[in-house]
């Protein structure tokens, strides 16, 4: 534990990222994912284009109504507005938890064909130590299990499961609260049932370690993926995908967990909304669930600015669909929807 850091600081922080009405904006894309989406935009990828489009994610004016937290990159953390605001900054005066992404990617798995290993512990500790100096207060690390012929291997969910404890081990041992994310993907022909297996192993391998690796699970939020059907699979309607997901995490999250804010995965932005808002009509639940949504949030937004870089119409869509978001994580669904 950081000096001056209780458990009791990570526990509160770990609370007001999923308090009541709101949730977390995943901005950390890395620059290869950033720089792909800019490009099909017909939008040049320069740092500059980056930085600027950040800025106007994170100087949007009353953002902080339903974002409690934004999860940043490297190269992110490290910029600042045109006038010279370090983003941590802007966002710490806007009372948003500046959070970032810690991990270095999913790489290839030795001996596990088609399956990746999350990496970024060597140096975490020292990397983590710099980031709470720069004013992070969570972090994130992203382990992705792939659906397919024989996948996920046991080996695979073992492994990324190990990275995830001890990334969420060393995260509070230096003072930032963790954000546990197992990505099943939705990639695949599989049907809802398949990814309910899947995402069942995939959470009981990730508490165990948690539990071995002595996480405070109380200063931690659970970001997981939807039970879905594969996106070339049978469809399913949202009271199925809620009535699904529900079911999973009550059979595998302890209550303890501080809430539990999902991943989006590539579901359009009206049924990331709409399936969150089924699942919490499904309550009284013993955490919290809330977003914490990348492309379900941003892909309108960016649309938007490349098509005339108008600023204030990028983020009035913005401010939209996280006042949607966070509607739904009480429970109440958009008008339209
Ligand atoms: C924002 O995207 C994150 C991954 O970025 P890279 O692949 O570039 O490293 C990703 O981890 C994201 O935070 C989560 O998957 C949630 O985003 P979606 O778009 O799935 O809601």
């Amino acid at each position: 534990m950081m000096e001056g850091m209780t458990d009791i600081d990570l526990r509160a922080t770990a609370a007001a990222m999923v308090r009541p009405g709101t949730g977390i904006l995943a901005a950390d894309e890395s620059t290869g994912t950033c720089n792909g989406r800019l490009e099909k935009l017909g939008v040049d990828p320069t740092e500059e284009s980056r930085r600027a489009y950040r800025e106007l994610l994170l100087g949007a004016d009353g953002l902080a109504e339903h974002v409690s937290g934004v999860i940043l990159f490297d190269e992110t953390i490290r910029q600042a507005t045109a006038d010279g605001t370090s983003f941590p900054d802007l966002l710490t005066a806007q009372g948003i938890l500046p959070g970032i992404k810690v991990d270095t990617g999913a790489k290839p798995l030795a001996g596990a064909s088609g399956e990746t290993v999350t990496e970024g512990l060597d140096g975490l500790r020292e990397r983590i130590t710099e980031y709470v100096g720069m004013g992070a207060k969570f972090a994130k690390w992203r382990a992705v299990i792939n659906i397919g012929d024989g996948l996920p291997s046991r080996g695979a969910i073992v492994a990324n499961a190990h990275a995830l404890a001890r990334y969420a081990a060393l995260c509070q041992e230096g003072g930032l609260v963790p954000i546990v994310e197992p990505e099943v993907l939705m990639e695949g022909d599989h049907d809802i049932d398949r990814c309910r297996e899947v995402t069942d192993d995939a959470l009981v391998e990730v508490f165990a370690q948690l539990r071995l690796a002595k996480v405070d699970l109380a200063a931690i939020v659970l970001k997981p993926s939807m039970v879905l059907p594969g996106k070339a699979g049978p469809s399913a309607d949202a009271a199925t995908v809620a009535a699904a997901t529900v079911d999973c995490l009550k059979q595998n999250v302890p209550a303890a967990v501080a809430g539990i804010a999902f991943l989006s995965g590539g579901q359009g932005p009206a049924a990331a909304t709409e399936h969150l808002a089924t699942m919490v009509g499904l309550g009284p639940l013993p955490w919290p669930l809330t977003f914490s949504y990348g492309r379900a949030i941003q892909d309108d937004v960016l649309a938007s600015w490349a098509a005339d870089h108008d600023l204030a119409a990028a983020r009035a869509i913005l401010l939209e669909r996280a006042a949607a978001n966070g509607d739904a994580s009480q429970g109440k669904l958009p008008a339209a929807a």
